[in-house]
């Protein structure tokens, strides 16, 4: 193994890179976190933990609700990160799970011989089914080869929740990567990122594997352009320079896991991929799910595919007879074969506003990887430009075709356009968090300032009491690209 230099990995050849094992210095920005973290294992478990992960949040800059039908985003991994204090049990097979935070978070013990799965409860799942997810994951991966071995693992996050910077696939990711390393994998971080995208969907949303796939290869310094299609690939892509990042959360909170308008729209966009299919006559159009592979078996381009949804997607919504009726199909088969768990309920279908919002979304990501590329070479005032509106028309198309916005991130946006940044809601959206795109440190100081006055001074009692000394410096920040999932040992 060699080190690749940029504290990121280990390259092993082409296309692999591992996850390597850090020795943790005194220097580390979060060497202090995970000392009191040890300590915190230390006072749970009597013992010192053997190693220590960390995997962080992620915002996503352009490219919302595209992964799941294919096409690629262009996130950034934020500073904000879950950390494990990792060791082995005495007691074989046992998996004890401690959070610092004890008021939320109840600790949880299981054997793991014996891992059990059930679906989310309403209300969202509890917060160590998502740490077994990640269990099951590499159990699944490793087949017979998996052995039980006892963990005792401590948990400090500070992503923030429900607010669309990923804090559930960072956790999801954590336990991947820790249950890996305890059961001596090779930590491929691609690999790693397929085995977290794919033991997520436990807990109940077909969500795309942006998330993961930037938490294990974000590095310092870069966004990155994450594909999906044919295989998962990320390139890393520089920022325009100058340019500063902030991240608001609206704090309106929302869990995927315990509403059903995630798995409506990943339902909307597979029916209307298989409506077109079916139109372009593909014998096997009930089997084409993705946008994109519908987009290759018919060899189109963004705008000729565009131009697909506009001539065949006619109404503004479809009903189940609609479908049922063009299919040739009953009302049960299409509950049975086309709907997921938590989607039964469903009447009408948006096909054709939300078919037409991923495929103009993903020409949007394609031509901001494209003008942050030329920034790179040689800058041009108007470039800049064109990035900031790519973000707004993101924005407004998540707000109208999408349908996926919520009125306290509209009065974050319309704050930002009176204060002329270009801003959009990042992750699922229905609540959550803005990123927004300021011309300097300087800007970004003087938006933040105004968000801080305009909007959090503005909140009622309640939310404002929880934010004391009210700075509200957790909610609303400038942020820089960081590395993607770290190992480290004392
Ligand atoms: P967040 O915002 O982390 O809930 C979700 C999905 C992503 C992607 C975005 C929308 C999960 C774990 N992540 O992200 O895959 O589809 O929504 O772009 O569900």
């Amino acid at each position: 193994m060699t080190a690749n230099g940029n504290g990121a990995g280990d390259m092993l050849g082409p296309g692999i890179e591992l996850v390597a094992q850090q020795k943790l210095q005194p220097e580390a920005k979060i060497y202090s976190r995970l000392q009191k973290l040890g300590a915190f294992y230390r006072e749970q478990f009597g013992a010192e933990p053997d190693f220590f992960v960390r995997v962080p949040g992620r915002v996503n800059i352009i490219g919302e609700h595209v992964d799941y039908c294919g096409y690629s985003v262009l996130p950034m991994a934020v500073t904000q990160s879950i950390v494990l204090a990792v060791g082995s049990n005495p007691t074989k097979h046992q998996l004890q799970l401690r959070n610092v935070d004890q008021d939320h978070f109840q600790n949880f013990d299981c054997d793991l011989k014996n891992l059990s799965f059930e679906l989310p409860l309403p209300g969202g799942p509890a917060w160590y089914k998502y740490f077994m997810c990640g269990v099951r994951g590499i159990e699944e991966k490793l087949g017979k080869k998996f052995s039980p071995i006892g963990m005792r693992i401590a948990v400090d996050g500070n992503v923030p929740l429900a607010a669309g910077l990923s804090s559930s696939s960072a956790m999801v990711s954590s336990s991947v990567l820790a249950t890996a390393h305890v059961q001596g994998m090779q930590l491929d971080r691609k690999e790693l990122a397929s085995i977290s995208a794919k033991c997520e969907q436990y807990i109940g949303t077909h969500s795309g594997g942006m998330d993961q796939a930037i938490a294990y290869l974000g590095r310092e310094g870069c966004a990155h352009h994450i594909e999906f299609h044919p295989k998962l690939n990320g390139t890393p892509v520089t920022l325009p320079s100058g340019k500063c990042f902030v991240v608001a959360n609206s704090l309106a909170q929302k869990n995927k896991a315990a509403s059903s308008d995630y798995n409506e729209r990943v339902v909307e966009c597979r029916l209307a991929t298989r409506w077109l299919a079916r139109n372009k006559n593909l014998s096997n159009w009930q089997d084409i799910i993705r946008f994109i592979d519908l987009e290759e078996a018919c060899g189109m381009d963004n705008e000729t595919f565009e131009n697909l949804i506009k001539d065949k997607l006619t109404k503004w919504v479809y009903t189940r007879a609609d479908i049922c009726q063009e299919w040739g199909i009953t009302e049960q088969e299409l509950e049975t074969k086309f709907l997921t768990a938590n989607t039964q309920h469903m009447q009408e279908f948006k096909l054709r506003q939300r078919a037409l919002h991923v495929i103009q979304e993903s020409g949007r990501v394609a031509k901001f990887r494209k003008i942050c590329e030329q920034l790179a070479q040689r800058g041009s005032v108007q470039d800049v430009k064109q990035l900031g509106q790519l973000m707004r028309q993101s924005h407004e198309s998540l707000r109208e075709l999408y349908e996926c916005s919520h009125p306290d991130v509209e009065r974050l946006i319309a704050i930002s356009e009176k204060q002329n940044v270009s801003a959009r809601v990042t992750g699922a959206g229905w609540g959550g968090c803005i990123v927004a795109m300021c011309d300097s440190q300087e800007a970004a100081a003087a938006y933040i300032k105004a968000l801080k006055r305009d909007y959090y001074a503005q909140l009622p009692p309640h939310l404002l009491e929880r934010h004391q000394p009210n700075d509200f410096n957790e909610v609303v920040f400038d942020t820089l690209p960081g590395n993607g999932a770290e190992l480290f040992v004392q």
